[in-house]
């Protein structure tokens, strides 16, 4: 086979045009474009409905949402989160006034190791960020054992973990609030977008108002909020998307369940360990054995117009024009190795034989 086209690790998964023209037209019709609309309501409650969720606050992107679950816990101090993940999680706990301490990975499941946590604690933590790494659920009665131990918050960066469960309940609905995301590379999205959950209600209604500037329902100041709104036009997409979000789903699955079989035979490869819960499929990560392998086989994807991509890296603590380094030795050394081939739901099966094939044949 032959392939002429870019192929990136990943694409929207887009609603048919008119499901979404459709939904504008009712916008339009409106003149209500923003400010807690009824598209933003609806999606809202979809999205709890769809996902059964206690509460579900739709804001505009991700970091957002994460800066959110900060400020409504009014965090200060240092917060205990893992060097394996996008810049966007430790940029929220900088942006907040906190200070992130980095935990290392467990090198299998590739989430923070909960054994570890103990050890950073100090008198200033706050708080706990693990982070889903690929929607991979983390070991939550772990995490939550020590947060109860001393005393501290847990907020889930759960920015891959729409659709992930663990005992049978979304993951979303564990820590004292998850934050998720709805950015365009997600399995559900909103263009850009992203999600606060949390099952308490005092927190729901305080995570409503900071979404607001710190309105409340008569536009009294009660909190120190900022602008975290979602539009009517990106509920809208929402909306559309939601429709199909089963399929999407269960698209993926099957994809990284062919994958995974194709690729386990390979030597120089291994693969994150999903240990616990189900996670949704959302990324196919593969380890190889040395940074010089993935740079020979990311040479000979690209000659043929596949464009996977180093999620996550470098390793975040690494990040020394940002951060003061610490050291986390699992972290670093996977994250040099870790290559995402593409997954999607548009991408075809034949697509992935290719890409399987220049993996499998002829690497050094
Ligand atoms: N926490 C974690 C653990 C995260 O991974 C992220 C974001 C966040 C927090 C923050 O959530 P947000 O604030 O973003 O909601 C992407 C995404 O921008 C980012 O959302 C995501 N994680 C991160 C892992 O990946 P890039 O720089 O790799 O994206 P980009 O633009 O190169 O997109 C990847 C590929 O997707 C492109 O090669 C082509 C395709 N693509 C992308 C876009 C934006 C499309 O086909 N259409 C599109 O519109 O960061």
């Amino acid at each position: 086979m032959k392939n002429n086209k870019p192929i990136f690790v990943t694409q929207p998964s887009l609603a048919p045009l008119h499901e979404y023209v459709v939904l504008l037209e009712g916008v339009w019709a409106r003149g209500i474009l923003t400010h807690n609309g009824p598209l933003v309501q609806q999606f809202e409650k979809e999205v709890c409905a769809k996902l059964s969720l206690s509460n579900f606050v739709a804001v505009s992107n991700g970091t957002i949402a994460l800066q959110m679950a900060i400020k409504a816990l009014e965090l200060k101090g240092e917060i205990i989160t893992t060097p394996f993940t996008w810049i966007a999680t430790v940029s929220a706990i900088k942006w907040e006034g906190c200070t992130p301490v980095f935990c290392d990975i467990d090198p299998d499941t590739l989430n923070i190791d909960p054994i570890k946590i103990e050890s950073l604690i100090t008198d200033k933590t706050v708080a706990i960020m693990p982070v889903h790494v690929f929607g991979n659920p983390c070991d939550v009665e772990a995490i939550e054992i020590v947060a109860n131990k001393y005393n501290l918050k847990v907020i889930y960066d759960a920015a891959h973990a729409i659709g992930s469960t663990y005992k049978g309940k979304s993951l979303l609905e564990f820590g004292d609030i998850s934050a998720t995301s709805l950015h365009a590379t997600k399995l559900l999205n909103t263009a850009e977008g992203g999600g606060c959950i949390t099952k308490d209600m005092e927190l729901h209604e305080k995570l409503k108002c900071i979404r607001f500037f710190g309105h409340n329902d008569r536009k009294d100041i009660v909190e120190d909020g900022f602008n975290g709104k979602m539009t009517e036009v990106h509920a809208a997409l929402g909306l559309a998307n939601l429709k199909h979000y089963e399929e999407v789903l269960a698209d993926r699955k099957n994809k990284y369940s062919y994958y995974r079989e194709k690729l386990s035979s390979l030597d120089f490869l291994s693969f994150q360990t999903l240990r616990i819960g189900e996670p949704n499929y959302s990324y196919f990560p593969i380890i190889f054995d040395s940074e010089k392998r993935l740079i020979e086989a990311e040479k000979k994807l690209n000659a043929n117009q596949i464009f996977p991509r180093r999620y996550f890296y470098p390793s975040v603590n690494t990040y020394t024009k940002i951060l003061s380094y610490q050291p986390t030795s699992y972290s670093e050394d996977i994250s040099k190795r870790i290559l995402c081939l593409p997954l999607y739901y548009s991408l075809s099966m034949d697509l992935i034989d290719f890409i399987i094939e220049l993996i499998v044949k002829d690497l050094p």
